[in-house]
């Protein structure tokens, strides 16, 4: 062991460039709002080995911006965050950055960027007329429509009220609610005695009740309000949606599906019709009302399609080839399901993973997060260096993530990052209608833990790839739960430490122990890297064999900071690209993201606190997104091979943004395509 000790080399985490990261808020969205970027400050890349002026910053008389420059944190070799004193407008902060970029002693420079929200309440109007006596006589019926099966709506009538007090009727208020008027939502009709109420959900009883407004001068008032009225609505189904999967076999003949609320039943009593429909032969079916149903007949050696088709009064409803999760905050994680992201509803109706599948995350640890409750394994902690592992002492049983903050040589504090956390939120957060979704949200991780305050060696992640992948490691107990997946979301520049040198211990070289995870079943996944530029420079991401990821944006396009392949880097270039978010690619992102990804972060600034959310760019983000991928790969087949899983993943990549950089380059230097998570899942079925 004294031997690695001589040869163990730093690396660092894979710098977050340009991120704003931004845990999620617990309050309440204010009533309206407007968001603006604006500048914080500068990211000044200097050329190597030069030094901003001063150790604290750019004073003003002396460098080439005109105004002084605080520091703030050193982002990588020779790349700066320097803060502006003041708040700048757009164009005063665009104009010090463009004046920076001509310092001689300055490679490059950007924008830091930050999100300011400024919040602001509607007015209310008040008034001192009397109002109107109470509206009578509200009848509210059901006014369902063939038409649209699967929408509730109300129709209400009522007559004008009898007193005016001398003002005049301007028009109607109808109230609704699923509370007795807790929380109520309002409707302003005209000066006719009747509206319809659309939208509404079936199976939920509403209150119902309307007011006459009245108005003298400018002043209007809202009348007495009528009698309350409640009513149950109705309508077709929703979509079952099928969690045994969309296909069948004779040796699995049970489909279910997910049980269905009153709501999902539209009010109404709901039966289920399975069809299973083989590529050649006859077609077999069961009927329920219960939410599983076993196929009897199926022929031994077929593979069946499965529909599911849920019947009430109002109609009828094939169930959902795509698991849309119900959980809060999907609608910020537009990786799963836009255009270029990864079609991960469609891999949800075959599986949400199996519990039987550990994906280890070799990163900084991973801290508690309720999305991951019960599915966080132990792992070990194998960061060797005490300084960097910030818990105390060298390797330990207890792989959580104490937190990665140091301090800058200028003494400024770097706070932690909770990066393992994000990944592993990627992966597997829950789908628990709360918070965020992972690609594979039933499957277990496990945190290996290679990387400290200061980055990691080569030997500790050695020691954990051997680990995870549940080989025999001198000094260290074995893996009880080995993984079939492992996540390696770092690196550093490197051309030459793979040391694939066949006649070796897996235990001397990465490439050794990559290969022996591999003989073991096992899948490892890797960062292509940050740096822009050519990814055989990118250790571990160029060793073999890994799947080796780049990163898109929104758009479908590289992210700005992703490696890529040069011609000619056979085997150690980009293979396969995956979304990482790009902070410059945001049009079209959803609110609070930015572009980035947005997982699980950790409130604590030093050491953890509370769980949260937030947003991170990198390839470090990209790689679990095919890690999860590959999950469910597992999922559906235990023993799947890496040559399999690449054959898989390989065959049903998604097409880059049509006439980018990553579409028209002829070297593949974004590899074969975005990964589809869908696609992979549908292909894996169907060449089991
Ligand atoms: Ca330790
Ligand atoms: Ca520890
Ligand atoms: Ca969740």
């Amino acid at each position: 062991m004294a031997k690695f000790r001589g040869v163990a080399v730093w690396i660092a985490l894979l710098t977050l460039i340009g991120t704003s990261v931004a845990p999620a808020s617990a309050a309440t969205a204010p009533s309206q709002f407007s968001a603006t970027a604006k500048a914080a400050g500068l990211i000044v890349k200097y050329h190597s080995g030069v030094l901003p002026l001063a150790p604290n910053g750019e004073p003003t008389a002396a460098n080439t911006a005109g105004v002084a420059l605080k520091f703030d944190s050193l982002l990588d070799t020779d790349t700066y965050v320097l803060n502006f004193a003041s708040q700048l407008s757009a164009a005063d902060a665009q104009a010090v950055a463009d004046r920076m970029a001509q310092d001689p002693r300055v490679a490059a420079v950007e924008l830091n960027t930050v999100i300011y929200s400024e919040s602001f309440s509607p007015q209310t109007a008040s008034t001192a007329i009397k109002g109107a006596s109470a509206v009578t006589a509200l009848t509210v019926k059901d006014s369902w429509s063939a038409s649209t099966p699967m929408a509730a709506s109300a129709s209400l009538s009522w007559k004008a009220p009898t007193y005016l007090y001398g003002a005049k009727l301007t028009g109607y208020q109808v109230d609704y609610s699923i509370d007795g008027f807790a929380t109520t939502k309002t409707l302003l009709v005209g000066t006719k005695t009747s509206a319809t109420l659309s939208s509404l959900t079936a199976g939920v009883k509403y209150s119902f009740r309307a007011h006459a407004i009245t108005k003298v001068g400018s002043a209007s008032k809202l009348g007495t309000a009528s009698t309350a009225k409640t009513l149950t609505l109705t309508s077709a189904p929703a979509a079952p949606v099928i969690s045994s999967g969309t296909y069948v076999s004779a040796a699995a003949p049970t489909v279910t599906w997910l049980p269905q609320s009153v709501i999902d039943q539209g009010g109404l009593s709901v039966s289920y019709t399975v069809t299973a429909t083989p590529t050649s032969g006859a077609q077999v079916s069961c009927t329920t009302i219960s939410s599983s149903c076993t196929l009897v007949g199926l022929v031994a050696g077929a593979t069946y399609v499965v529909d599911v088709v849920a019947t009430n009064t109002r109609g009828s409803t094939h169930g959902s080839s795509q698991f849309i999760p119900a959980d809060e905050s999907f609608s910020k994680q537009w990786y799963l399901n836009s255009t270029y992201g990864v079609n991960a509803p469609s891999a949800w109706a075959v599986t949400l993973g199996s519990n039987d599948v550990v994906v280890a995350v070799l990163d900084g640890g991973i801290t508690n997060h309720p999305q991951l409750a019960g599915r966080l394994i132990p792992g070990y902690d194998f960061v060797s260096d005490v300084t960097s592992a910030n818990d105390g002492d060298g390797p330990d049983p207890d792989a959580s993530d104490p937190g990665n903050w140091t301090y800058d040589r200028n003494n400024n504090l770097i706070p932690s990052d909770w990066h393992g956390t994000h990944v592993a939120g990627i992966i597997a957060a829950a789908a628990d209608k709360v918070g965020t979704i992972g690609i594979a949200p039933n499957v277990r991780i496990q945190s290996v833990r290679v990387l400290g305050s200061t980055g990691g060696t080569r030997a500790d992640l050695i020691r954990g790839i051997n680990w995870a992948a549940g080989l025999s490691v001198p000094g260290y107990p074995m893996n009880p739960t080995p993984a079939k997946v492992l996540n390696l979301s770092l690196g550093t520049d490197g051309t030459s430490m793979c040391d694939n040198i066949p006649t070796q211990s897996r235990l001397y070289s990465t490439a050794q122990a990559l290969a022996a995870a591999k003989a073991a079943g096992v899948t490892t996944i890797t960062a292509a890297g940050n740096s822009g530029s050519d990814a055989r420079y990118s250790y571990p991401g160029n060793c073999y064999p890994t799947i080796n990821v780049g990163a898109t944006g929104i758009s479908g396009d590289r992210a700005y900071y992703s490696n890529i392949t040069e011609p000619n880097a056979q085997n150690v270039g980009v293979d396969i690209s995956a979304p990482g978010g790009d902070d410059k690619d945001a049009v079209g992102a959803p609110a609070g993201t930015g572009g980035q990804i947005y997982s699980l972060l950790n409130t604590g600034t030093t050491v953890p606190g509370d769980p949260t959310y937030g947003s991170m760019e990198g390839t470090s983000m990209a790689t679990p997104v095919v890690a999860g991928i590959v999950a469910l790969l597992y999922s559906i087949k235990p023993t799947i091979s890496f040559d399999e899983v690449w054959t898989v993943l390989s065959s049903t990549v998604s097409k880059f943004k049509p006439g980018g950089q990553c579409a028209t380059s002829t070297t593949q230097e974004c590899g074969v395509g975005i990964v589809n998570a869908g696609a992979a899942v549908a292909y894996l079925k169907t060449h089991p």
